[in-house]
């Protein structure tokens, strides 16, 4: 099992997106264990991107993403990471499949709606970012677990 995070963007509020996105990812079959919706300080998000400080879209990307509020959340499931990044789709959301979400839902390369982990590595890193305080991750048990997995082959 992994866990990964997923930042809906300042464009996702805005465009009343938050329960068409997040839908998305529960009906895949992931298991919401963490979600918090917060105007993110400057410095978290500055830290969150700090791999593109250098681009020259890092300062609207800061800017963009600290205009409006963020939900933040947090899944869990077999390769959580990629299963998700396949969900989102291409950073150019003009070019992203259809069927993904920035596919569906998207115009923009910038205003691109979801941010999601890219690696074991990043998700650990961003989910102690975004997820520091006490209680903010919640492990429960799925009721139908063994009707979205073959549980001895995929879980053991
Ligand atoms: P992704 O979110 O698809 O993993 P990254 O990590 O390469 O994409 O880029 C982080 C974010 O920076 C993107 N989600 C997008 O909002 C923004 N971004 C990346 N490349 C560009 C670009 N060339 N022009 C404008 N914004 C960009």
């Amino acid at each position: 099992m992994e866990r990964t995070l997923v930042l809906l963007k300042p464009d996702a509020v805005q465009r009343h997106l938050t329960g068409p996105i997040l839908s998305r990812f529960e009906q895949k079959g992931l298991k919401l264990v963490g979600m918090k919706m917060r105007c993110f300080p400057l410095d978290t998000i500055q830290q969150h991107y700090s791999d593109h400080a250098a681009r020259p879209f890092y300062p609207n990307l800061v800017k963009f993403m600290t205009s409006g509020p963020v939900v933040a959340m947090a899944f869990d499931g077999k390769d959580a990471i990629a299963v998700v990044r396949t969900l989102v789709g291409a950073t150019n959301a003009r070019e992203a499949a259809p069927g993904t979400i920035r596919g569906d839902f998207g115009m923009s390369f910038s205003n691109n709606m979801v941010h999601a982990s890219d690696s074991t590595e990043s998700a650990t890193k961003e989910l102690a970012l975004f997820f520091s305080e006490p209680g903010d991750l919640n492990d429960w048990e799925p009721s139908d677990l063994a009707w979205s997995y073959n549980v001895e082959e995929e879980l053991s």
